[in-house]
């Protein structure tokens, strides 16, 4: 499945104003399939964890603060190219540069409060997903568990 593979959260800004419907259907029309998928609230030891890559960058605190301050949706998505396409569909990590018809030129307010997240690589998809989801979670396009 590598190389198919992203990972995904819908933000709590994207959650608390009432998007997870429509960022869902954005993600199914582009043809993306849902290979597995929760409703959950990060922990700040586990945002922390998540995040680590950005832990000397100067937003992290903020970052780590606003991921926690409420429910997000995780999910594993599958799609041939999987990660650059996604990240095309969300558009850039700042709303005022992301493309018209984006997910966050629709939905994201600012930087740091930008609706989406998408794996920058195979490889951070595959730890990303792994992070969120034990592999008995994740469902192969017939319905079966992968793990
Ligand atoms: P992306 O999510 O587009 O891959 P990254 O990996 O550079 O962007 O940053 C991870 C997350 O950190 C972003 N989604 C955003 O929420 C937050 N972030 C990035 N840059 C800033 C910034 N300058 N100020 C506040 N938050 C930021």
């Amino acid at each position: 499945m590598a190389g198919n593979i992203t990972f995904t959260m819908i933000k709590p800004d994207a959650v608390k104003n009432g998007h997870i419907g429509s960022i869902l259907k954005m993600i199914t029309d582009a043809g993306f399939r849902i290979v597995a998928m929760k409703f959950t609230r990060m922990s700040v030891a586990k945002a922390s964890k998540f995040y680590d890559i950005h832990k000397e960058r100067p937003f992290f605190g903020e970052l780590v603060e606003f991921m926690t301050s409420g429910p997000i949706v995780a999910a594993v998505l599958e799609k041939e190219n999987a990660v650059a396409d996604f990240r095309k569909l969300i558009g850039a990590t700042n709303p005022a540069n992301a493309e018209e018809g984006s997910i966050r030129k629709l939905y994201a307010t600012s930087m740091s409060e930008n609706a989406v997240h998408g794996a920058d690589s195979d490889e951070n998809a595959l730890r990303e997903g792994g992070f969120h989801f034990a592999t008995s979670e994740w469902f192969d396009k017939d319905g079966n568990c992968i793990g």
